[in-house]
């Protein structure tokens, strides 16, 4: 680069997976998405964006690759199985875990557990909104940590899930190392938020939540 040369180094990605299964919370996944879209280099000239300093590739997976009903919304077809991605070891930088009924542990796939066990390792960030904690826990990655979840089923979730996981009651969102956790649904905005101006800096993820009209709360609101 000559001196005086002002462009901006080119954006890198983070392959982002959005984990998905029958039941799952359609707000928990949809909300972080409709915000994260901003950073989706197909829709920069949608939304009239410069480029930004990092870019988001999007995957969706699930543990079949029929149609899953969510909790409501319409129908999805995940792109590949979980099955499918443990076989060919693709590693994803992002996992973004929806809560729901679906986490339930009688329900809880299998496949996304193992999912789960295998990309922490090399993951970057581990994004759950919701119960999605929950799912987290249960495949025994939050040991030690601090995490939090939904307030209408903490004590559930509390009683279910292993003693060596420290359950913050009031918190929109916690950051323990590579895992983000919010509580109930709408808290799912706040910490994408929080989390989009940890990426990519202040002043384009206050465009992003300016563009989208809503105001974010912050990490102890309750
Ligand atoms: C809690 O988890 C951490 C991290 O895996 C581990 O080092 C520690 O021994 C655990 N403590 C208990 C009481 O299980
Ligand atoms: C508080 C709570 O929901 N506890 C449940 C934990 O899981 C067991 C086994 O599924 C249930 O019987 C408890 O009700």
């Amino acid at each position: 680069m000559s001196a005086g040369d002002a462009s901006p180094p080119a954006a890198t990605t983070f392959n982002v997976v959005v984990c998905l299964f029958p039941d799952a919370q359609l707000l928990d996944y949809a909300g972080p998405l409709d915000m994260f879209g901003f950073l989706v280099e197909s829709d920069l000239v949608m939304y009239s964006m410069p480029m930004p300093p990092k870019l988001l590739d999007i995957t969706y997976l699930g543990p079949v690759k029929t149609v899953i009903r969510c909790t409501s919304g319409p129908p999805v077809v995940p792109q590949e199985t979980y099955n499918e991605a443990l076989e060919t070891k693709k590693q994803y930088d992002v996992l973004l875990i929806p809560g729901g009924g679906g986490v339930e542990p009688t329900k809880i796939p299998t496949s996304l557990l193992k999912f789960i066990t295998a990309q922490v390792k090399c993951a970057q960030f581990v994004l759950s909104v919701c119960t999605g904690s929950w799912a987290l826990a249960q495949a025994g990655v939050l040991e030690g940590r601090r995490a939090t979840t939904n307030k209408a089923l903490f004590h559930r979730v509390l009683e279910n899930s292993s003693k060596n996981i420290t359950w913050i009651p009031h918190a929109r969102w916690v950051v323990d190392g590579i895992y983000w956790s919010s509580s109930g649904v709408a808290a799912g905005l706040d910490m994408a938020a929080a989390w989009l101006e940890h990426i990519v800096g202040s002043e384009l993820a206050d465009r992003i939540t300016t563009s989208v009209e809503y105001t974010p709360a912050k990490a102890g609101d309750l």
